[in-house]
């Protein structure tokens, strides 16, 4: 099996690169934009999915049976300060995509088109466990323009009957993640304290959401079974589907870390109209793949504190 992974520079890209190469031990093909470095021994293109003819050439070139479409403008923030961008790279890239799959004659690859739990949004009274099936809601831009990437995959699966399968991944955790997401963000306040660089403070939004997350390990392990198992133009859910609040997790952290450790909460980090709870059902998932998530979250959250720690010495 031949895979390329479009965007494997980002958080997930070498993560799901390392399970396709060393535990499934498929020939895997990386992209990155050309200011980004990949790492480890992999053969890898530079790839601006905006430009559409390069994207064809590169897949006259490598010819994948699986394409993973990771690239994106995933910054909720960035894409509420700049929506016209977030809609280009991710409704106009992942066209572009599907235009030159569509263009080349006699290729058929599956392609797995990594859209978010975000794009449900808000849900109505009483919901909180949504199924593939839950009207979506978006509730910012980012989340918008994952639901139209997930409405062209979807068009073009019954249009032109490619092979295209739509992933709505929920918050998925692990070292290497920036510090603008909730989980990443606490533990490297705790590394940081842990480390004596700061006061015994960690600083927090809104604690009483509830998401749902899951080991980016155990995630890439679902993409790797949807490329195998995924059936043409469905759209799966990848979750834990359980949710813990944003206050059990940062207790967590704080147990884990071994310190005493007090918090409070920061105005610059409430977001708006919060989500009170949501959670993934896994039902599909699981019935067409069997995976299961298999990390318990404090092993996660161990390792990840444990990694902020190191990065801070080799900052030193
Ligand atoms: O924005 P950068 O410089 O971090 O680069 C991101 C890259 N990317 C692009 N690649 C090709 N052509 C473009 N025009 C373009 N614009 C951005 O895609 C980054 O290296 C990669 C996406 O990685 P992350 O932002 O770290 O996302 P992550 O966490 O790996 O999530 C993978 C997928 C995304 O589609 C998320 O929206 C979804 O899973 O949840």
């Amino acid at each position: 099996m031949k895979a390329l992974i479009i965007g494997a520079a980002g958080f997930v890209g070498g993560y799901l690169a390392h399970h396709l190469k060393y535990d499934l031990g498929w020939e895997t093909v990386l992209t990155k934009l050309p200011a980004e470095n990949i790492d480890g021994d992999y053969e890898s293109h530079d790839l601006d999915i905006l430009r559409q003819e390069d994207i064809s050439a590169l897949l006259e070139c490598v010819k994948p049976d699986v394409i993973f479409h990771l690239a994106a403008q995933s910054s909720v923030a960035l894409s509420w300060k700049n929506p016209r961008l977030t809609a280009m790279i991710n409704v106009e890239g992942c066209i572009n995509l599907l235009e030159s799959v569509r263009n080349i004659k006699d290729f058929q690859p599956k392609i797995l088109l990594i859209g978010s739990g975000e794009e449900y949004g808000y849900l109505p009274n009483g919901v909180s466990l949504v199924s593939e099936n839950t009207p979506i809601n978006p509730g910012n831009p980012y989340a918008a323009t994952k639901a139209a990437q997930n409405m062209f995959g979807t068009l073009y699966a019954r249009s032109y009957g490619m092979d295209v399968v739509m992933v709505r991944a929920f918050n998925h955790i692990g070292k290497g993640q920036l510090p603008q997401f909730v989980a990443a963000d606490f533990c490297k306040q705790a590394a940081e304290i842990k480390a004596g660089l700061r006061e015994n403070i960690i600083r927090t939004g809104n604690l009483s959401a509830k998401r749902d997350f899951t080991d980016v390990k155990d995630v890439v392990r679902a993409y790797g079974l949807l490329a195998q198992h995924g059936k043409n133009g469905e759209t799966y859910n990848v979750g834990s589907g359980k949710s813990i609040s944003i206050e059990e997790l940062l207790h967590k952290i704080i147990a884990l870390s071994g310190c005493d450790i007090f918090h409070e909460t920061d105005p610059a980090r409430m977001r708006p109209s919060d989500i009170p709870e949501i959670r993934a059902d896994i039902a599909k998932l699981q019935k067409d793949t069997g995976w299961m998530p298999e990390i318990p979250l404090s092993d996660t959250l161990r390792e990840m504190i444990d990694h902020a720690g190191k990065e801070l010495e080799c900052n030193d």
